[in-house]
């Protein structure tokens, strides 16, 4: 019996271990991005790619070109489950795909693409090689949403030139704002070893049509600048360069005192203008097709040209003049505001840099955050679009979630690019877009620019929350078509990176679409704002006490016993004179303001009844409280596709939805009893009263405060 009973336990643990030991099925950890390429399962659509995709014929041997076809012979074989050739001209023969480079082609610009069909086999014609790059990622992207290949035409040109990744990273390794681990660059390994994910990073940008990156923090350590670290960066160049990206570096504008020795940094001096144009030269020595300098100068405590009594321009133009022998740029950030208890930060950058319209050199672009504040979850357009006709204005977005609930909020964020591109700022007549002005059609500018800053890391799956991969794609692809829906983005997304079944692919899109104004509703509803100091996470409304009243709380939101909001009309900072008319006559009536944009505009009485039909209070509360709901109706709704998604990728998500509900209440109690102290009202039905005192939150943020 005893011997029985013996035996029987061996076997039960032999078959724990026999399971604990076998192989896992296969789990997607992430890394792939959206350049998946698993093989088609539906064997009519594999097998008619199949036909039309025989070989892969290139005439030339650029190494863009390469590129471009080992990017081709690489999909192909994963999607369609068989080799296919490369051979050198197509000859008589068909029914395989034809890379050509042809300089005359018209209606393409220089990295436009076009596909086609011609005698019987699919063409992609550039007058690049970059061109053809860029369409032989648009062939494959057509093939991964199960697109017919029967009646191709597509012609497609990039509406942006500089189409840009801005990377905080710092010499330390870690990413100022960077939610998925450290950096990407591993500094203390460079120039010697590659990290093999740099090649991969290049990859995925260009599959996008991304040709910039800059890869150190506009924070910028003067490091970057020395020999040591230049080598460093030539080695990325290196890696980036054979998928059309170009490398540009962050610039600490003291450098010429702290680097270089001299007394100064003044942008006047000629032994400043001289180090520069010399530092210029070695970076062309060391990295031939340099892109330019990125710069953050007198903003929250950098130094820059006011420090010597000069301006923006006079800094950007000595930078101007030093890469004048090359083909790089300088691209000067507008991010300014000063520590004026009485001004409104809303209007510091337009009353900076609108006076110095036309005198920036025809080498600089001013890049301009899409909100006139930060990066928070709702902002108005910044006025300087439009109003700098004879600048260059780029756009910059971010993309790492730093207002966004970090890597544990499901945020999607191409209804937030879209709604500021969208925005008409009225300069020259109605349809004056954003856009337009970012993409040069309004003023007439070539150098355009868009810029997302990034929101990779070294996790594994890139960018910590595995959806939010969905916003380094968004962001690719509106930089280069501005046009693109939100929707169809996401679309192409989904099915290049999660799953093709078409009910799952419903679901889930309409889960990202509707991601943003949920968190919008419990975390900053009716134009509330919170950009104040620290780590952009945990709420803390009652945030009052700091070394400037603009990094407060209590500055923004401006709660007292009568109501809520920033009045900026007339009667208050008379921020919305710097948009037209037009513009501003949507906002500057509280009657009439968009509820979006309510308090971002006006201080409202508690107690005003809205175009909702309830109080300015019940309001509030009803966005607080439905935002938090929603985050259960999203935790269903991903339930649903669980059948469709890799299990590893649906455990992570789903993860990820408990904690935003959990964090999601956490804002709302936060919001709703600090305002309570003020509005004095009770919580209206049918919502129940948060379970926590004000005090309890206050404790709970503390701590999560506490280094
Ligand atoms: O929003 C603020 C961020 C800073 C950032 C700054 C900027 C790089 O909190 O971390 O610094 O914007 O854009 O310069």
């Amino acid at each position: 019996m005893k011997n029985r009973s013996g035996c029987l336990l061996l076997l039960f643990w032999l078959l724990v271990i026999g399971r604990a030991g076998a192989i896992p099925p296969a789990g997607d950890d992430g890394y792939r991005l959206w350049l998946k390429y698993d093989r088609i399962t539906d064997d009519a659509l594999r097998q008619s790619y199949a036909r039309a995709a025989g070989f892969i014929a290139l005439s030339g041997d650029g190494p863009m070109l390469q590129t471009a076809a080992g990017e081709l012979q690489t999909g192909l074989q994963g999607l369609l489950g068989k080799a296919v050739p490369r051979i050198g001209g197509a000859g008589n023969r068909t029914g395989g795909i034809v890379l050509a480079v042809t300089a005359g082609e018209p209606g393409l610009q220089p990295e436009g693409y076009r596909l086609s069909t011609r005698n019987g086999n699919l063409v992609v014609t550039g007058k690049t090689d970059a061109g053809v790059l860029y369409g032989a990622f648009a062939l494959l992207r057509r093939i991964q949403t199960g697109q017919s290949l029967e009646t191709i035409s597509e012609t497609s040109n990039p509406k942006v030139r500089f189409r840009m990744l801005n990377h905080w990273d710092n010499v330390d390794g870690s990413v100022e704002r960077g939610y998925a681990g450290s950096s990407l660059w591993k500094w203390y390994e460079l120039p010697e070893r590659i990290d093999p994910r740099y090649r991969d990073y290049a990859r995925a940008n260009a599959s996008l049509g991304i040709n910039a990156t800059v890869v150190n923090n506009v924070n910028a350590s003067a490091r970057f600048m020395t020999e040591e670290y230049l080598r460093k960066v030539a080695a990325l160049a290196q890696v980036f360069r054979p998928y059309g990206i170009r490398v540009y570096l962050s610039v600490y504008f003291a450098a010429p005192k702290t680097l270089g020795g001299l007394k100064t940094s003044d942008p006047l001096d000629p032994q400043v203008r001289q180090w520069w144009a010399d530092k210029v030269k070695e970076i062309y020595r060391i990295i031939p097709d340099f892109g330019g300098f990125l710069v953050k100068a007198n903003s929250e405590g950098e130094p820059g040209p006011q420090d010597y009594g000069r301006t923006h321009a006079d800094g950007a133009n000595m930078l101007a003049e030093a890469l004048k022998p090359y083909d790089g740029v300088v691209i000067w950030r507008a991010f300014v505001y000063k520590a004026d208890p009485k001004g409104d930060r809303f209007k510091a950058a337009y009353d900076e840099f609108t006076p110095l319209d036309g005198q920036f050199d025809p080498k600089v672009i001013v890049q301009v955050k899409n909100g006139p504040i930060d990066f928070q979850p709702r902002e108005p357009f910044s006025p300087l679009f439009g109003n700098m006709p004879r600048t260059p204005l780029g756009m910059e977005f971010q993309l790492t979630q730093e207002y966004l609930g970090f890597a544990t909020h499901l945020v999607y964020e191409a209804p937030i690019f879209r709604e500021c591109l969208e925005s008409d700022t009225y300069v020259a007549g109605k349809g004056s877009t954003v856009a337009k002005v970012v993409d040069g059609s309004l003023h007439g500018y070539a150098m355009t620019a868009m810029a997302g800053v990034a929101n990779t890391g070294s996790h594994r799956n890139w960018t910590g929350h595995p959806l939010a991969q969905a916003n380094w794609y968004a962001f690719g692809r509106l930089a280069w078509d501005h046009t693109l829906t939100a929707e169809a983005i996401a679309g192409e997304w989904v099915r290049m990176t999660l799953t093709r079944e078409p009910q799952a692919v419903k679901r889930i899109v309409n889960l990202l679409l509707r991601s943003r104004e949920i968190y919008v509703d419990y975390n900053t509803p009716l134009g509330l704002s919170r950009p104040w100091t620290g780590v952009h996470f945990a709420p803390e409304p009652w945030q009052n006490r700091s070394s400037r009243p603009d990094w407060t709380a209590v500055y923004y939101h401006r709660a007292d016993s009568v109501g809520l909001g920033f009045d900026r009309t007339a009667t208050g900072s008379r921020a919305l004179e710097q948009y037209r008319p037009e513009v501003r006559r949507t906002w500057e009536n509280p009657e009439t303001c968009p509820l979006p944009f309510l308090l971002w505009f006006h201080h409202v009485p508690w107690t005003k009844q809205l175009s909702s039909g309830r109080t300015l209070w019940n309001e509030l509360c009803t966005r607080f409280y439905a935002g938090a709901d929603s985050v259960r109706w999203m935790q269903r709704e991903w339930a649903q596709v669980k059948a469709a998604v890799d299990p590893d990728t649906h455990a992570d998500v789903a993860g990820r939805l408990l904690t935003q509900e959990r964090e999601a209440i956490w804002w709302r109690d936060a919001w709703v009893l600090y305002l309570q102290t003020f509005s004095k009202q009770p919580i209206p039905t049918p919502f129940r009263k948060p379970e926590r005192t004000l005090e309890e939150v206050k404790r709970s943020v503390d701590v999560y405060l506490l280094r």
